[in-house]
C-alpha cells in the first residue's frame, strides 16, 4: 500500500515548512500570502517563537539591538510595534513574534506540538513525504527547513548525571514555569553567551552560585537601557532607513565597521577609542577597527583591553586571573555581551571554578566532582550550548534521491550549495543552513534574505513549469571551498575549539560551517544566480508519472 494511504492522517500541500520561529513564520508569509501556495508549518513547540520559545533561561536577552532585531519587510508592521529596551528580553521578543503571528493570521497554517521525524523524497511522484512523531504524514512539492542553527541542546555526557538527586536544566530547554533558585546551591556549567547572560540573574536569588568555567571568555557590557520616547519615535519615522542600514552592512547590524586600522592608530588614541566603545557597549565593540578580525596583532590590542577591564572589575586577583586567561582572539568565538557579568564574581554568593585546571570528572548524587574537589549542589544549569547548525537538520531522518541519507552526505561535514541546498535532495531548502552567513549575521536579516530568495525561486519555477530544482556535487564542492577560503582570511578559522567548527560536540567533523564573507556579498551572489534564471542549479521538468 502506498505509504500515504496507510497513515493515520495525510495531507497534500505545495510546501511543508519545518519550524515556527522567525524563519518559518516569514517563509509562511512569503509562500502563502504572496504566492498563494498551500503551506503547513510544523512546529514541535506549542507556540511560535523558535529560539525565543525554548530559551527562557534567566537573563535571556537579544545581543542585537531591538530596532535591528525584527522583521523589516513591512513598514506598517514595524510602526505597529514598540520595543521597550535597547536589547529586548526573551519574553518581549516572544510577545513580538506572537504579535506578528496575530497580525498575519499565521496560526491557521501552523500545526503545533508536531515534531517532524522524517522527510523522504519520492522520485516517481516528485514529492516529499514528511512524517511526524505522532504518525501523521504530509506530501508536498517543497520542504523548507526553518529549524534554527542553535536549537539542538548539547547536554554533555558527564558520567553520573542520572544519579544527581537535585534538579538539572539545559538553558535551551528551560521550563516554562521558570525555576525558583531561592535558597538553592546552584552550579552552572558553561560561560558562553548564555552562561554570561544567566549568571548575574541566577546569582541575584540563589543561595550560592558556582560557575564551572572551562574556557575563559571575553565579554563587553551591553549597556542596556530603556528606549526613550524620542528614540521610539525615531524608529517609527525611520523604518526604511533601518531596513536599508541592516542590508548594507556585512553582518546585518545597523552599525558599520570603522574604516581605520588598530595597528595604524597611535596607542593612546587606540585606547581612547576602545574606552569609548566599551562605554557605548554592545556588539559594535568588534567594529572599532577594521583589522581586528584579520590580523592577530591588531586583535591582540582589543583582547588586551578587555582582559585589563576584567582584571579591573573583578576584585579577587585569583578569580580575575582565571577569568582573563583567555586563549583565543577577541570575537574569534561568538563574542558575548553582558549586564554585570564580571561584577557578579564580586558577590559573596558566587564562586568560580576553573575546570580547565581541574576538569569535571563526574556528577554525583550530591553535586559535581572535579579532579580536586566535590561541589554540593541542589540545581545544575547546563549553559553548554548546542549541536549547532547541522544538529537540528540531522535530528530529522532526511532522505533524497535513491534513498540517499543527509546524514551520510554530511558524514565528513555539511556539504551544500549556498547553505540552501544539498545535491540529491531536490526542492529541499534549508533556511540559514550551514554554509550561509546565518550565525555570523544578525539573524532576522539573514532569515528575510533566505525566505525571500526561496519564495522567488519557487515563483520562478511555477511560472516556468519547472518541477524540481537541485544543486550538484560540483557546485557543493565549489561552495564549501569558498566557505573555507573566506573563513581562512579571518581569525575565526584559527580558533580550534569553537562551535562554528563543530568542536563542542565529541565526534563531530571539524568544518567551519557559516559563510564568513558577509551578508552583502552573499546577497549579491544569490541575487545574481536568481537574475540568471537559477542557471547554477539543475532545473527539471520531469513530471510525475505515477502516484507514490
Ligand atoms: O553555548 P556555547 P551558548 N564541561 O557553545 C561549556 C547564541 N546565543 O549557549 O568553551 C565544561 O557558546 C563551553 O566550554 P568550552 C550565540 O550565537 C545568543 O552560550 O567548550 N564546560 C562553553 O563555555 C552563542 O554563541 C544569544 O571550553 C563545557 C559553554 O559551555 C550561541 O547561542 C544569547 C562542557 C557553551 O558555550 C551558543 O551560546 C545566548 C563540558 N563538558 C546565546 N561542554 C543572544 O544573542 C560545554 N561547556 C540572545
Amino acid at each position: 500500500m502506498p505509504e500515504a494511504l496507510s497513515d493515520k492522517h495525510h495531507t497534500d500541500l505545495d510546501a511543508v515548512v519545518i519550524g515556527a520561529g522567525f524563519a518559518g513564520m516569514y517563509q509562511l508569509i512569503c509562500l502563502r500570502d504572496r504566492l498563494g501556495l498551500s503551506v503547513k508549518v510544523l512546529e514541535a513547540g506549542d507556540g511560535v517563537g523558535g529560539t525565543w520559545y525554548w530559551n527562557r533561561y534567566p537573563g535571556a536577552r537579544c545581543d542585537s539591538e531591538s530596532h535591528a532585531y525584527w522583521f523589516t519587510f513591512d513598514p506598517e508592521l514595524m510602526k505597529g510595534w514598540e520595543w521597550s529596551e535597547r536589547y529586548p528580553e526573551q519574553p518581549e521578543i516572544l510577545r513580538y513574534l506572537n504579535y506578528v503571528a496575530d497580525r498575519y493570521d499565521l496560526r491557521r497554517n501552523i500545526q503545533f506540538n508536531t515534531r517532524v521525524t522524517s522527510a523522504r523524497f519520492d522520485e516517481a511522484a516528485n514529492r516529499w513525504h514528511v512524517r511526524t512523531a505522532d504518525g501523521e504524514s504530509f506530501t508536498a512539492k517543497f520542504v523548507i527547513t526553518a529549524v534554527g542553527c542553535l536549537s539542538t541542546a548539547n547536554v554533555p555526557n558527564i558520567p553520573g548525571l542520572e544519579s544527581f538527586k537535585g534538579d538539572w536544566y539545559h538553558t535551551g530547554m528551560w521550563p516554562h514555569g521558570g525555576v525558583d533558585f531561592r535558597g538553592k546551591r546552584v552550579g552552572m556549567i558553561g560561560t558562553g553567551s548564555t552562561g554570561i547572560q544567566a549568571a548575574p540573574v541566577i546569582a541575584e536569588t540563589a543561595k550560592h552560585l558556582t560557575v564551572f568555567q572551562r574556557t575563559a571568555n571575553y565579554s563587553v557590557p551591553a549597556r542596556n537601557v530603556p528606549l526613550t520616547p524620542e528614540f521610539k519615535q525615531w524608529i517609527k519615522d525611520n523604518t526604511h532607513t533601518i531596513r536599508t542600514a541592516t542590508r548594507e552592512t556585512l553582518n546585518g547590524q545597523p552599525f558599520r565597521i570603522e574604516q581605520r586600522k588598530a595597528l595604524e592608530t597611535p596607542a593612546e588614541e587606540r585606547e581612547r577609542l576602545y574606552e569609548e566603545a566599551w562605554e557605548r557597549g554592545g556588539l559594535q565593540f568588534r567594529a572599532t577597527f577594521e583589522d581586528m578580525m584579520a590580523s592577530k596583532e591588531a586583535n591582540d590590542t582589543a583582547a588586551e583591553f578587555v582582559k585589563k577591564k576584567i582584571r579591573q572589575i573583578v576584585k579577587d586577583p585569583k578569580t580575575a586571573a582565571i577569568l582573563s586567561d583567555i586563549d583565543h582572539p577577541y570575537a574569534g568565538k561568538r563574542p558575548p555581551i553582558d549586564t554585570d557579568y564580571f561584577e557578579t564574581y564580586n558577590r559573596d554568593n558566587v564562586t568560580l571554578v576553573d575546570v580547565k585546571a581541574a576538569p569535571i570528572q563526574a556528577i554525583t548524587p550530591n553535586g559535581i566532582r572535579t579532579s580536586d574537589a566535590e561541589y554540593e549542589l541542589d540545581i545544575i544549569v547546563f549553559a553548554t550550548g548546542f549541536d549547532a547548525m547541522t544538529g537540528p537538520l540531522l535530528a530529522i531522518d532526511i532522505s533524497g534521491r535513491d534513498g540517499l541519507k543527509l546524514r551520510d552526505v554530511w558524514e565528513a561535514g555539511p556539504l551544500n550549495y549556498l547553505g540552501l541546498q544539498v545535491a540529491g535532495f531536490p526542492n529541499l531548502f534549508t533556511i540559514t543552513g550551514p554554509g550561509s552567513p546565518s550565525v555570523l549575521c544578525n539573524m532576522p536579516v539573514a532569515i528575510e534574505q533566505h525566505a525571500e530568495w526561496i519564495a522567488d525561486c519557487i515563483k520562478y519555477m511555477n511560472a516556468h513549469g519547472i518541477d524540481t530544482i537541485e544543486t550538484t556535487p560540483e557546485k557543493m564542492a565549489g561552495w564549501v571551498q569558498t566557505v573555507n577560503e573566506v573563513a581562512s582570511k579571518t581569525l575565526l578559522s584559527t580558533v580550534q575549539h569553537s562551535w562554528y567548527l563543530g568542536a563542542n560536540i565529541p565526534g563531530k567533523p571539524r568544518v567551519f560551517m557559516p559563510y564568513a564573507g558577509g551578508m552583502v556579498p552573499y546577497r549579491e551572489i544569490c541575487d545574481d544566480i536568481a537574475a540568471k534564471g537559477y542557471e547554477s542549479f539543475v532545473l527539471s521538468k520531469a513530471r510525475a508519472t505515477a502516484p507514490a
